[in-house]
């Protein structure tokens, strides 16, 4: 056997007990559309794709799908299709970091209406058939770009079977302004837990670790940051964080100024904010610190009752 068959040998006992956690192929955008099929665009006048953009707020601009709408009236969109996967009957978390940036210096002169639109299909049958769809709008918020962390919705997959995402951005003609859309880190739990980070990475401010895994309501969570992802199998699952120095002091305990809220219980909704406060240490510019979460009870196999997505944020000046 060459060497190269043996390699895939191994890849492949490796994979079939380690399941993925997102069900979300390239859901943060960091391959480009690899994985994404636009479907349709009617903006004469503007463009779409993927592009640098800082959606969730923490500093750090990473590649996030994107439409960039020009023309004003009537409504504009733009709508992808991500890539089928299969997943058990249940119900699971949905996350994304979601903004809207203003192309101009004027006011917002109206509620925007701006949205995007969160669409589960069912794949099994010819055509897809729509499940159901949720929807983000823009919070309206001052400046120049609006953000939101998406993270309060869950799908249920009816049955077993083959299921896809759309991504509908649309743009209101309300405003009479242009804007730019943006998606990024678009995480679908399939052990029923998502996290998202906002705020700022950058040194003596607090980046918020946004947890969200409503089958765990209240119960007790533990957040890890890491240096790399892993990842560290847990039975016949996964959890995508390395195991290092990092990993190790933010599970300790012992700086819990610095890793703040990183263990407790969700709320009867199953959520809970951690706070990682970073020192103003220049020597932590440029790391790429990598979070994510678990719940537990006894009766879950390996005590674990959920393993979220893994998000990463790099520590700016
Ligand atoms: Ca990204
Ligand atoms: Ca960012």
């Amino acid at each position: 056997m060459g060497r190269l068959s043996l390699a895939l040998l191994i890849a492949a006992l490796f994979a079939v007990p380690v399941a993925a956690q997102n069900f979300i192929a390239n859901g943060d955008f960091e391959n480009g559309l690899t994985g994404w099929t636009l479907v349709s665009f009617n903006d004469p006048l503007g463009t779409t794709g993927v592009r640098l953009a800082d959606v969730n707020g923490t500093g750090d601009a990473t590649q996030a799908i994107y439409a960039d709408f020009q023309t004003l009236t009537p409504v504009m969109s733009a709508f992808y299709n991500g890539t089928t996967f299969t997943a058990p009957q249940g119900t699971y978390p949905v996350s994304a970091a979601v903004s809207f940036e203003k192309q101009v210096t004027t006011p917002i002169p109206s509620v925007t209406a701006n949205r995007v639109e969160f669409r589960l299909y069912d794949a099994n049958v010819s055509p897809a058939v729509l499940v159901k769809t949720v929807n983000q709008y823009a919070p309206n918020q001052t400046g120049l770009v609006e953000r939101v962390l998406f993270q309060n919705a869950t799908f249920s997959i009816p049955a077993t079977g083959n299921y896809y995402f759309g991504l509908f951005l649309r743009h209101s003609n309300l405003a009479g302004i242009p804007f730019i859309a943006h998606v990024d880190d678009f995480a679908f739990g399939e052990f029923g837990a998502t996290i998202n980070s906002g705020g700022s990475a950058s040194l003596g401010n607090v980046l918020n670790l946004l947890l969200f895994a409503p089958s765990a309501a209240s119960k007790p969570y533990f957040v890890g940051s890491a240096l790399g992802t892993g990842p560290i199998v847990i039975g016949a699952r996964k959890i995508d964080l390395g195991l290092d120095g990092l990993l190790v002091l933010s599970t300790s305990g012992v700086l819990p100024a610095i890793f703040d809220s990183y263990n407790g219980f969700l709320d009867t909704a199953g959520k809970a904010t951690a706070k990682l406060n970073l020192p103003k240490d220049l020597g932590l510019v440029g790391i790429k610190v990598h979070s994510a979460f678990v719940t537990t009870d006894s009766a879950a196999p390996s005590g674990i009752l959920t393993i979220s997505n893994t998000c990463a944020v790099t520590i700016q000046k």
